[in-house]
């Protein structure tokens, strides 16, 4: 589809997905209007000043170098090489991601990135307007009310298509549900979290490694924590909500004294490098973790959802945002080649829904490796095997993390092959304790008749 200047796209939320799909489409020549519920942070500073980081991976430096931004936001990010596992008797082993530097993931800090996105998207041409919150939509007369939240006013504004990038909660979502079905279900994790932060060290440095994302896995539960530019740390306790037969919960650390002897026990080495534990603890709320499905993200040609509006996910994988960015990306991609929106938002519906549920899937699946396996002898076999294959046949044999995160083949394709390989390294190393044990002519046969060379996609 040809942008004219008479047709213009209503983007809601000017999140991270908002702000970078804006960027895109302003800049391919569409008219955008992006309306955001909150204040111009640009103006106000970004949420409550607190260092909230993400990783960035290859997927979203991607969509970023697509909008000319990756080296705006590598200058301001922190490399990180591996996972730090912290163990329960402290000491520290480095797991790298990738085969060398690079193949790393970037910490990010969400507030300086969402600002950077917004500079971006008014550069480009888009209209933003703050304090707009999306309220209500009349699909029939193609009407969006929007409310400002200072003083309660209401504004309406005619769309001619309208993209929810409005985040978990989408209105934009509950809104096209009562027209049409989305087919809707939320699964809740059971597991919340709660941030935490390490300043720097006396000396100004930084007090643990930085160039890592750090992990003290505990076998039902975890802690993270991913660097920031200013040397600190935020730290993230991931626990399930209840308490359960020896395992704690939410519900059983009633205040800051509960939650510090739960720290001393488990994570002694964390707690040393967190001054404020308690004043972090009691000021910052647990956060609910769930994986959204939908069975449509799309109104014929009127409304489509991307990002967490479509198919939130547990963090697990660090791919939330990645996703988000790669579904600006295709719905870019998507509406400049489709003859109209329907076609478009059908077209991108279909290639990004099988995609959305297998990271989905996949980021759940990370969370048992993350906070159970990182630290047992099978998987660590396996895993040394899998690097051996990799380097053995590094056209057919492609890690799934390294596929999830150093590449950008599909996500579904990255979760059936990652399928498929896991259960050659289990069969490889049956009846094994090391390497040298592992029949690897019988491992080379087994790669060469099930994996076929893996082609990114362009
Ligand atoms: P959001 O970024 O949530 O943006 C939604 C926007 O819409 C917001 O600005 C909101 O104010 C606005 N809005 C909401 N409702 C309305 C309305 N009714 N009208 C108008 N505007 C509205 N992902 C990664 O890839 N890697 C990570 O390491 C990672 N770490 C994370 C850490 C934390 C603590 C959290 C919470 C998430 C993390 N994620 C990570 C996930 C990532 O943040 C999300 O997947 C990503 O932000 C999704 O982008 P979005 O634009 O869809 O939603
Ligand atoms: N949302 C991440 C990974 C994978 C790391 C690995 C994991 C915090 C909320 Cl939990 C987590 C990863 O396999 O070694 N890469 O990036 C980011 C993660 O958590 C982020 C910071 C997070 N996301 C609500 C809290």
């Amino acid at each position: 589809m040809k942008p004219d200047n008479s047709q213009t796209i209503t983007i809601a939320g000017a999140g991270l997905a908002g702000a970078l799909l804006a960027t895109l489409l302003a800049r391919a020549g569409w008219q955008v209007e992006l309306f955001e519920k909150r204040a111009d942070p640009r103006e106000v500073g970004y949420e409550g000043g607190r260092s909230i980081n993400l990783a960035l991976a290859e997927r979203g430096l991607h969509a970023l170098r697509q909008a000319g931004l990756h080296e705006a936001v590598l200058t301001q990010a922190v490399m990180m090489r591996g996972r730090m596992v912290h163990f329960a008797d402290g000491k520290t082993a480095l797991q790298r991601y990738g085969k060398d530097d690079s193949e790393v993931i970037w910490s990010v800090h969400r507030g300086r990135l969402n600002l950077l996105l917004l500079d971006a998207a008014q550069a480009a041409g888009a209209k933003l307007h703050f304090h707009a919150r999306l309220d209500r939509v009349d699909f029939a007369a193609r009407t969006a009310h929007f409310v400002d939240e200072r003083d309660g006013s209401t504004r309406e504004h005619r769309f001619e298509v309208l993209i929810g990038a409005d985040g978990a909660g989408s209105a934009l979502r509950g809104a096209m549900n009562t027209l049409t079905p989305l087919g809707e279900r939320f699964e809740s994790l059971g597991h919340g979290y709660k941030e935490l932060e390490i300043p720097p060290a006396a000396d100004d440095g930084f007090r643990i490694e930085p160039n890592a994302l750090h992990i003290w896995p505990r076998g039902r539960y975890m802690c993270i924590a991913l660097p920031n530019t200013e040397r600190t740390f935020t730290v993230t306790l991931f626990l399930p909500q209840k308490a359960s037969d020896g395992v704690p919960g939410f519900d059983a650390l009633p205040d800051a004294v509960a939650a510090r002897a739960l720290f001393e026990r488990d994570f002694p080495d964390a707690l040393a490098n967190i001054p404020d534990f308690d004043a972090d603890w009691s000021a910052h709320p647990v956060g609910q973790l769930a994986t959204l499905y939908l069975d449509r993200w799309h109104l014929d040609g009127r409304a489509v959802l991307l990002g967490d509006a479509a198919h939130a996910m547990v963090p697990f994988h660090g791919q939330g945002m990645n996703c988000a960015f790669e579904d600006c990306v295709a719905l870019a991609r998507h509406i400049h080649a489709a003859d109209d929106f329907n076609a478009a938002f059908a077209a991108f519906e279909a290639e990004r829904l099988p995609n959305a549920r297998a990271i989905q899937q996949m980021a759940l699946e990370n969370y048992l490796e993350m906070r159970d396996r990182v630290d047992d002898a099978d998987f660590l076999l396996q895993r040394e095997l899998e690097r051996l294959l990799a380097q053995r046949h590094p056209e057919r044999f492609v890690a799934r993390y390294t596929m999830v995160s150093f590449r950008r083949v599909p996500y579904a394709t990255a979760f059936e092959r990652g399928r498929i390989q896991r259960e050659l390294l289990i069969e490889a190393t049956r009846g094994c304790s090391h390497i040298e044990d592992v029949d690897l002519a019988a491992a080379d046969a087994m790669v060469l008749a099930r994996l076929e060379p893996l082609h990114d996609s362009a």
